[in-house]
């Protein structure tokens, strides 16, 4: 059997944040997200999220690249086409296309969506997932001082997140991560993400992290090396995890080979869908490398495809995949996502599809902007 992809709608939505996110890269305070609603040739209809965020201070893909990849490459290569699954749509978008990864993903990412309805199971189902619930951790964000992120991480800690992870950048860095693991004690989980922002010469700088008992140090350097990342992961004692650097399985093999991390953070919207995100998983379990799923301030429809992939056996770390109200005053699904006292979130099982409902008066509401593609 195959199947068609007959439609493609296109909807910028915007959401507020219950509080900015502050990287070391930047800030976001209002979420502009890029939601795609695909259909198939049998009528079906399913909605995705691409996660590119509005300026290129993460990946090179943004909102307005994303926006112009689908309607003038991405789309014209799909749709009306016959697949015989959703892998087979991930080829196609390799073809001839360089980059434009979250572009891509929103589409694949749909087009197994599209597959978990049309065969009448989960999604977390079809792609081989083996858990019913997934462990959860919380990404804070740079504060103005420490004892402001010494009270957050306390409450994250209380709320049962099973891993409080700490932005950190230069000038904010080894003074707050000392005052959070002085507040929380030992035995609390906790890891830091520099989002790239440090060289080469900081290497001894770095260093001082170690004093920390931290569970690993996220992408301390450029956002497209593996290389330097190799030098410092020989000099340091916590575990580098690599995040932007990791753009697809063929990095994946780099750093392996390279030694340039042991853990990986996989965002299927980074490594251009759920087809690579699977390669990375299943060559990281093969060589004895943890991963975990990572976030990109997703609503309700993107954190439903990134609970699906955490199911599979190798996500074993807690991911970036908090409950709806972490982020928002109403999210756009029902139920909302939530989490349990013990940090776990439950993976929709009884239901097809991604699990959840996408409340589309409220999208209708939040769009400012929207385009149809459909086949020729
Ligand atoms: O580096 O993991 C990151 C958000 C935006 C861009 C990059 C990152 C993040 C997060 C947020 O850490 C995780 C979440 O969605 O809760
Ligand atoms: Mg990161």
């Amino acid at each position: 059997m195959t199947f068609t992809i007959k439609q493609i709608m296109l909807r910028e939505i915007r959401m507020k944040l219950r509080e900015p996110f502050q990287i070391s890269s930047g800030a976001t305070s209002t979420r502009r997200i890029l939601l795609l609603q695909l259909e198939g040739v049998d009528g079906c209809k399913v909605w995705s999220e691409c996660v590119a965020g509005e300026t290129p201070n993460y990946s090179p893909d943004t909102i307005a690249t994303s926006w112009t990849a689908i309607k003038e490459w991405i789309a014209p290569k799909v749709l009306g086409k016959e697949f015989l699954g959703p892998s087979s749509v991930s080829e196609a978008l390799d073809t001839d296309i360089r980059g434009h990864k979250m572009a891509k993903a929103a589409v694949e990412m749909g087009a197994w969506a599209l597959e978990a309805e049309r065969e009448g199971v989960s999604l977390s189902k079809l792609l081989g997932g083996t858990r019913d619930k997934i462990g959860t951790g919380i990404s804070l964000g740079i504060q103005k001082d420490p004892a402001t992120l010494v009270e957050k991480a306390g409450e994250a800690l209380s709320e049962g997140y099973r891993k409080i992870k700490l932005k950190i950048k230069p000038g904010a860095d080894l003074e707050y991560v000392a005052a959070v693991r002085e507040a929380l004690g030992d035995k609390a989980p906790l890891m830091v993400d520099a989002n790239n922002a440090y060289t080469v010469a900081d290497f001894d700088h770095l260093l001082s992290l170690d004093d920390f008992g931290l569970v690993m140090i996220e992408q301390p350097l450029a956002w497209d090396d593996v290389v330097k990342h190799a030098e410092l992961e020989k000099l340091l004692k916590t575990p580098i995890c690599l995040d932007e650097s990791i753009t697809g399985v063929d990095k994946a093999e780099d750093m392996l080979q390279l030694e340039s991390g042991k853990i990986i953070n996989i965002k299927p919207g980074r490594v251009g869908g759920f087809t690579e995100s699977k390669a990375i998983h299943d060559l990281c379990d093969r060589e004895g490398i943890p991963v975990w799923c990572g976030g990109m301030l997703e609503s309700g429809v993107g954190r439903a495809y990134n609970v699906a992939l955490a199911s599979l056996p190798n996500f074993k770390i807690p991911g970036d995949i908090s409950p709806s109200a972490r982020y928002w005053e109403h999210d756009i699904v029902t139920p909302e996502w939530t989490m349990d006292a013990s940090g776990m979130v439950t993976v929709p099982q009884e239901t097809h599809g991604i699990g959840v409902d996408v409340n589309v008066d409220r999208v209708d509401n939040l769009t400012v902007r929207s385009d149809i593609l459909a086949a020729e």
